[in-house]
């Protein structure tokens, strides 16, 4: 059984996988608003990924005889300068994230949950891609100055993102 301190914590987590669903559901619907469909698909398919991590959290905890707690989801920033601005925030919020799985596996290890780190090394090798995914494309934005031509190619690119989610979950 998980203890009442992991539980908190991956109750937390779940919040904050729910809060990122919520703030890239934001952006898609800043980008639709702005005809930019392409990088609005982007963001649709990583809501999808979002949904996935919280659901994972939430069917661990109810493996370890835990209890799924639902919070409040705060309201994301609705409004935005440009795609880049758009993608440096989310690869703040991936850095956030990072933090807090770093925090999780602390309090894992420090309760000698071998268990819960085993589970926690699936979300640390993931938000490697999730930081990763996001400062590429930071990049490619700089490259070409975030307009023009190249603007409406790399739509057309992020809009052929698909979600496939992993077919083993644990
Ligand atoms: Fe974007 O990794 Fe979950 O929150």
């Amino acid at each position: 059984m998980i203890s009442g301190k992991l539980q908190e914590a991956f109750n937390e987590q779940i919040n904050k996988e729910l809060f990122s669903e919520y703030l890239y559901l934001s952006m898609a619907a800043y980008l639709d608003s702005i005809g930019l469909a392409g990088f609005a698909g982007f963001f649709k398919v990583q809501v999808q990924e979002e949904r996935f991590h919280a659901m994972k959290f939430y069917e661990y905890l109810n493996e370890r005889g835990g209890r799924v707690l639902l919070k409040k989801i705060e309201q994301p920033q609705v409004d935005f300068k440009s795609p880049l601005e758009i993608f440096e925030l989310s690869y703040k919020h991936e850095q956030f994230i990072t933090q807090s799985i770093n925090e999780l596996m602390d309090i894992a290890i420090a309760e000698k949950d071998h268990a819960a780190r085993s589970f926690l090394n699936w979300y640390v090798d993931e938000q490697v891609e999730e930081e990763s995914t996001m400062d590429n494309i930071i990049n490619q934005l700089k490259l070409i100055d975030g307009k023009g031509q190249g603007l409406l190619m790399l739509d057309r690119e992020l809009g052929a993102r698909t979600f496939t989610p992993p077919a083993k979950t644990e």
